[in-house]
């Protein structure tokens, strides 16, 4: 292994960010046409460094080392939520491309829509487990404008390759570099911190629906109201939920739709995007049981009828204890005293990846903690640091 090419790593991300930038940010939704330019991007980088590179049925883009084995395998994603960060994903698979640019028996890759830009969730790491099934391609739709996933496939020209498998075997385990995406390590004043779980994301719809009607003829006690309703319900969750959760559970209402969403006119119909997160699944299912029992306290009370729909499930994961090790012992190396043991509050392909092989995080500090959002940053040292310590970590493992 020759050392990490620091400058040329933070070049490449530099230099990626720059496909569908916005603000200081970038706007790549999963198959859109800068998402797809930002995949050929890899591609060549990829064989720059000496991989074969391809890019499967789902969008997968795939570097694997030419050389003999044991490998492991590095990345993250390449989409981005809407006008948001340069980092989240893009890190983990230009990291990627960094270790194989020293030499390391790695292979690469960008798993495809790891931000749900189409339902289902973590599309391309379940893809490559073998977690995704025809039909469910069949019925997954954009959440935000739906559109189908099979017209976004075909338009991106990905709608006649197959999609990739993992090789059970070939890979001794699998390492993600990613942000942070909160203010542990900042406020604790650390610049390394090494994962110990990933929370799984439990994804739902409710469409609530009412009676469309005049927003001033219709008197108060008479109208059908499908946005109160949700809002109601929304507020009862949230007071509900903190007698139930775990420590670290979160709970996110992310998209509210009134439907024909007009000032005059009592909406007859809301349908609400709702998640929330833990790391336990004991918990996981006993706030889907308090979802649900609101839900049903509802539409005993209320006018209006509230239908929950099951989006998605992930599974959390537990980081691999011999990655783990290898991590912090680079840590204790490259960065004495300056890392953690920490959670994942974020969701990850990593926790899909962990369901076939070993599996394990780093994070760099998110400045402010801010993620999901343009103005979303890490400085150059701690991103320049934080590679030094994987590049290690990934030898350590490796055994070398
Ligand atoms: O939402 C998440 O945790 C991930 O960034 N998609
Ligand atoms: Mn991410
Ligand atoms: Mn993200």
């Amino acid at each position: 292994m020759t050392p990490i090419d620091t400058d040329a790593f933070l070049r490449d991300l530099h230099e990626l960010r720059q496909i569908g930038a916005f603000h200081t940010g970038v706007h790549r939704p999963t198959y859109s046409a800068q998402d797809m330019e930002s995949r050929r991007w890899l591609m060549d980088r990829l064989t720059a460094c000496g991989l074969d590179a391809s890019i499967d049925g789902i969008g997968n883009v795939f570097g694997r080392h030419k050389g003999p084995g044991p490998h492991v395998l590095v990345g993250s994603h390449i989409e981005t939520q809407n006008e948001a960060g340069w980092l989240d994903g893009a890190l983990g698979v230009v990291a990627g491309v960094a270790l194989a640019r020293a030499g390391l028996p790695v292979d690469v890759c960008a798993f495809a829509d790891e931000e749900g830009h189409f339902e289902g969730g973590f599309l391309g790491s379940r893809s490559l487990i073998g977690d995704l099934a025809e039909d469910e391609i069949d019925r997954s739709r954009n959440r935000t404008d739906g559109s189908a996933l099979r017209d976004a496939l075909r338009a991106a020209g990905l709608a006649d390759k197959p999609r990739m498998r993992l090789e059970p075997g070939r890979h001794k385990g699998f390492l993600e570099m990613h942000i942070e995406q909160g203010t542990q390590l900042e406020q604790a004043g650390l610049r390394i911190g090494v994962v110990t779980g990933i929370v799984a994301i439990w994804q739902w719809r409710l469409v609530v629906t009412g009676q469309q009607d005049h927003a001033g003829g219709t008197t108060m006690a008479e109208r059908k109201d499908a946005g109160l309703t949700a809002v109601r319900l929304l507020a009862a969750i949230d007071a509900e939920f903190p007698r139930i959760c775990g420590e670290r559970s979160t709970w996110t209402t992310g998209r509210i739709v009134l439907e024909p969403g007009a000032p005059s006119i009592i909406p007859g119909q809301a349908s609400v995007l709702f998640q929330f997160r833990d790391v336990s699944v004991a918990v996981l299912e006993r706030m889907e049981a308090s979802l649900r029992a609101l839900v049903q306290e509802a539409n005993r009370r209320e006018r209006c009828t509230v239908e929950l729909e099951t989006v998605s499930k992930a599974i959390p994961a537990l980081c691999d204890p011999a990655i783990m090790r290898a991590l912090s012992t680079a840590a204790d190396r490259i960065a004495p005293a300056a890392w953690q043991a920490m959670p994942s509050g974020a969701g990850h392909d990593a926790q899909n990846i962990a369901r076939v092989m070993p599996a394990g995080m780093l994070f760099v500090p998110s400045i402010g903690g801010i993620s999901h959002h343009w103005s979303e940053n890490t400085s150059d040292d701690d991103l320049a640091l934080g590679i030094q310590v994987l590049g290690e970590a990934a030898r350590l493992y490796l055994g070398d």
